[in-house]
């Protein structure tokens, strides 16, 4: 059958949408726009994403230094991650992040310290304390977007108000995982947010030879509910959908797909090059369009930000994030028993032989 055998009614290929925008690049509203946050919600907002990129560049210098592992940065996607997070209520709803999601599950209660730890390759760090509605952070790309559907499903039949967001890359939207949840989602009208997060590439590969797809977005209606594309490092527009998204799940509308355009500015993780893959003229035109900056610039518009509280903030959330790196450095160190900690309830008998060679062989 050739491509001009095919029936007249034959869907055709989804077009791109604009993605949506209320912030204009240089921190003015949109002509006609109104903000969707009060000026003391927008600091709150920026406050977690300066502390977000603060994390972020001590994490890098002390992996540099052979003091962390490996850890993937968010340098870039902070409105993405922040928008959708403000969103939510930390006490009915929950997250399944990926793994750069870090102000969003610090926004939903769970300690820095935690944060580090996990980073650091503590088993302490994998504990999520009781009533912080986070999962933990994955590796297994898509793996937590099940969990988001099983969480909002249950709560839904359960009959309580709660939203529950799985965050992934483009990169993951290509796993089974991503396709099954949604189906699942779009026939069950589970109250789950697929945040898919375009930073336009999955480690060193394009995001265009990543799906055929030609708007991420677009695919939401096959499963049965509806997509928005939007610009991943304004604030507000963020914000906006999501607010939209999580009201249409408590409402018992059912799913939602948002997809940020975004840009990952750094590299994919520390153990990643990417001068080997990334164009310096693109990477150009995404700094212009920092989301940190853009946020400040309108604040400042406002009257609410200048450089003395910059200055301020930026020493505040240096502290912040010492007493963290303080906090876990007083954790007692993990011995190689822990391996076998937390495996299952009862350990099988092949791990307490596993545990019992691995202890004398050293
Ligand atoms: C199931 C699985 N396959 C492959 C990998 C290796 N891997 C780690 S990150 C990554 C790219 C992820 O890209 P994306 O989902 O777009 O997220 P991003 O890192 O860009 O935020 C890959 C292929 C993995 N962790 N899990």
């Amino acid at each position: 059958m050739s491509r001009d055998d095919l029936p007249p009614q034959f869907v055709p290929t989804a077009q791109p949408v604009e993605p949506h925008r209320l912030l204009e690049v240089d921190g003015a509203l949109v002509a006609g726009a109104t903000a969707p946050m009060t000026d003391d919600q927008a600091l709150e907002a920026l406050r977690l994403m300066m502390l977000g990129r603060a994390f972020d560049t001590k994490c890098f210098s002390l992996q540099r230094q052979g003091k962390m592992g490996t850890f993937a940065p968010m340098h870039g996607q902070e409105a993405s991650i922040v928008g959708s997070a403000m969103a939510l209520n930390p006490e009915t709803d929950w997250i399944t992040p990926q793994y750069r999601e870090m102000p969003a599950a610090i926004r939903q209660g769970m300690p820095l310290k935690n944060i580090i730890l996990y980073r650091q390759g503590h088993p302490a760090g994998g504990v999520v304390p009781p009533g912080v509605n986070v999962m933990q952070f994955n590796i297994s790309l898509a793996a937590q977007i099940p969990h988001a559907v099983g969480l909002a499903w249950g709560m839904r039949l359960q009959g309580t108000s709660g939203v529950a967001v799985a965050y992934f890359g483009d990169g993951s939207s290509s796993e089974g995982d991503f396709h099954e949840s949604c189906n699942l989602a779009g026939v069950t009208k589970a109250p789950a947010i697929f945040l898919l997060q375009n930073n336009q590439w999955a480690i060193s590969t394009p995001r265009d030879i990543q799906s055929a797809a030609i708007d991420l977005a677009a695919r939401a209606p096959g499963y049965g509910f509806p997509g928005v594309s939007v610009d991943g490092n304004d604030l507000f527009a963020v914000y906006r959908v999501m607010c939209d998204a999580v009201e249409r799940a408590r409402n018992g509308d059912g799913p939602t797909l948002i997809e940020c355009h975004t840009y990952r500015m750094w590299a994919h993780t520390t153990a990643d090059d990417p001068t080997r893959y990334v164009d310096d003229d693109v990477q150009a035109v995404w700094a212009a369009r920092d989301p940190i900056e853009r946020v400040q610039q309108y604040l400042t518009g406002r009257g609410r930000w200048d450089a003395e509280l910059a200055a301020a903030w930026d020493s505040e959330i240096a502290a912040e994030v010492q007493a963290g790196f303080d906090a876990a450095a007083a954790e007692p160190p993990a011995g190689p028993e822990s391996l076998y900690e937390h495996v299952f309830a009862e350990p099988t008998p092949s791990l307490v032989r596993q545990r019992r060679a691995h202890l004398e062989e050293r």
